[in-house]
């Protein structure tokens, strides 16, 4: 056993409470190093006959990548607390492994063991409940659709008649998405997420001038409220992009202090210390990567800070939004973050804290802070196995497991899974025009664990590259659109309704598959069996559990079959999916 490989501790993903009696505890262990583990578990207070009282759990690896094996097990603290240690088997060794280290014999005392001291149930980490059957639409607004050429921005042009570039204005406004929004129920999305619609300077409006005016290209508050209003009456909630790292060059206080230096009254609203201010290349003032034009806010800075909470107050409170996506939000402090948590879940508890963070991002997801987090590793992946063949499938596998390691299951569940964004090329051209491709990867989005959110104009087949290319105009002319990815992401969104366990409900596992990926669902009695076929030639695919004498219903085929046989074989076409479900 290689003792220094073993790695626990008593929080974050490795002890968590999983729902309001239950924990989950995780120990990571080299891959191939142990054969079994047990947990020894106890209330520090409870001993019989001056000894103390213990039970026993098995632990089960429940996944497997490139270095380690993880293993899990569910226990019920009897009286809310938790003294446990584990019982690590080699082929030839076991050994206790504690807080306080290894031991060849179990220790009495309690105190030797690792604490969890209290389960408390306002401490089970969850996203509002909704969130787990919602499937998101990303919208930037400057490019869905044009309701109202009386406010378009000057020298808008005609609706896609030339390339998005970073400068370029083509008049997208809200009476545009309200016009489109039977289009969007019909898609089945029931959650859209606007990118910016305060007043700013550019197209994207990430440069914000004031975060208490909707931008006049878009409409005004009325029209918002209109949005929001009817998008509620089509069962559609409304989450808005929330820019508090930085404001945009024109913001009324930083103009000020522009203008003013040293003298103005906010120059600590921003990161200052040299005066003038200077922009170019390397600002003297923190910004955005290098943008002159995105100073900086100074969060540390109680007025600052209580502006910006005024600001996410006033949204939820005025116009019913329903989450905020917080603009990068690991940029931030963190003291920050715990405020804004609890000033607008204090005016609507159910509402969804989205951070925006590319990397490792559990210090922001122990419920004080954020419900989820924008699952970019998710779409690196995807992009590399799926439509880049960059990983095998097993390395593909390995690598989403490392991911999935990363965050409690409770986490997990709710992270906002992408296949493309405003900033990253789209789907279609990531796949180099391979509609089968492009496919399979919204099946897999679709079915995997965790939130979906589809980026506007990818159910079409709109290509484009990185940002300013991923940005251009929706297409309404329904000839132009991919008739062929349109009815397949339709059908999923309605499988994912008929079937909960396909939404975030019930347990994940991958199962072996050579050259595919197999997942199974399970939870309620019944199992979806998930099996994608990323390569060019035919997959067979072998169940390695007996359905013999089951019915299985295959969701996508529409078609039931009953097993007569031992095995299941599923034979796939290339690039070919199925979902097949059956009672355990
Ligand atoms: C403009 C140009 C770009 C150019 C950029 C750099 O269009 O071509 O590369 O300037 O100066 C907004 C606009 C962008 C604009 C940008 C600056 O939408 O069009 O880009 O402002 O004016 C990192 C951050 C992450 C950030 C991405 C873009 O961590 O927070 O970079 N994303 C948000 C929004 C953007 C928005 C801003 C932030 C600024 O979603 O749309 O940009 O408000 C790695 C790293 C990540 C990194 C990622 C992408 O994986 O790990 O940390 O994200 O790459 O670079």
């Amino acid at each position: 056993i290689e003792r220094a490989s073993i790695l626990h501790r008593p929080t974050d993903q490795y002890a968590y409470p999983f729902q309001k009696d239950t924990l989950h505890i995780r120990i990571q262990t080299k891959k191939d190093n142990v054969a079994s583990i047990e947990l020894i578990y106890g209330d520090q207070y409870e001993w019989n006959d001056d000894r103390w009282f213990t039970r026993i759990a098995p632990l089960t690896r429940f996944g497997t990548d490139a270095l380690f094996d993880y293993w899990m097990a569910e226990v019920s603290p009897p009286y809310q607390r938790l003294r446990y240690g584990f019982h690590v088997h080699g082929d030839s060794e076991s050994t206790i492994y504690t807080e306080k280290g290894y031991f060849t014999e179990p220790p009495q005392d309690p105190n030797q063991y690792f604490c969890f001291p209290y389960l408390h149930t306002n401490e089970v980490f969850r996203a509002p409940e909704w969130v787990r059957n919602t499937v998101w639409y990303q919208i930037f607004p400057e490019r869905f659709a044009n309701g109202d050429p009386g406010i378009n921005p000057p020298e808008t042009k005609p609706w896609g008649s030339e390339e998005p570039t970073s400068a370029n204005f083509f008049g997208g406004d809200f009476l545009g998405i309200i016009q489109k929004l039977d289009y969007l129920k019909e898609l089945g999305i029931n959650g859209i997420y606007l990118t910016p619609i305060f007043k700013a300077h550019s197209n994207h409006k990430y440069d914000t001038i004031d975060y208490f005016e909707i931008d006049p290209q878009f409409g005004d508050k009325q029209s918002f409220k209109q949005l929001v209003d009817t998008c509620h009456s089509k069962g559609i909630r409304v989450m808005l992009d929330a820019v508090f790292n930085h404001s945009g060059f024109y913001f009324p206080p930083f103009q000020d202090v522009w203008k003013n230096g040293e003298k103005s009254p906010y120059k600590n609203w921003f990161h200052t210390n040299q005066f003038p201010l200077k922009g170019g290349e390397k600002p003297n003032y923190a910004t955005f990567s290098f943008v002159e034009t995105m100073p900086k806010l100074n969060t540390q800075n109680k007025d600052t800070k209580n502006y910006l909470l005024d600001v996410g107050r006033y949204w939820v409170k005025e116009f019913d939004i329903d989450g905020w996506r917080l603009d990068v939000a690991n940029e931030i402090d963190h003291a920050f973050w715990r405020e804004f948590r609890q000033a607008v879940k204090t005016i609507k508890p159910e509402l969804f804290i989205l951070g925006e963070i590319w990397h490792d991002s559990m210090p922001w997801l122990r419920g004080d802070q954020f419900d989820s987090v924008m699952n970019y590793p998710f779409l690196t992946k995807t992009i590399h196995f799926f439509a880049k063949g960059m990983l095998s499938a097993s390395e593909f596998v390995e690598q989403m497991t490392t991911v999935m390691m990363k965050y409690p299951d409770t986490v997990n569940e709710a992270l906002f899974n992408i296949v493309g964004s405003h900033d990253t090329p789209r789907l279609l051209t990531e796949c180099d025009g391979n509609v089968e491709k492009a496919k399979l990867i919204n099946t897999f989005l679709l079915t995997f664990i965790g939130t979906p959110c589809l980026y506007y104009g990818d159910e079409i087949g709109i290509t484009g590259g990185m940002d300013p290319g991923c940005r251009s105009c929706m297409i309404w002319d329904e000839k132009q659109h991919n008739l062929e990815i349109l009815t397949h992401i339709k059908q999923l969104i309605r499988l994912r309704k008929t079937e909960p366990l396909l939404a975030n409900n019930g347990t994940f596992s991958f199962l072996p598959c050579k050259n595919g990926i197999a997942y199974v669902k399970a939870g309620d009695g019944r199992k979806c069996l998930v099996i994608l076929n990323p390569t060019s030639e035919e997959l067979k695919f072998m169940l390695p559990f007996s359905l013999k004498g089951r019915k299985i219903i295959d969701m996508l085929k529409n078609q039931e079959f009953m097993m007569e046989s031992d095995e299941l074989i599923a034979v796939l076409k290339p690039y070919d999916a199925s979902i097949l479900q059956f009672q355990d």
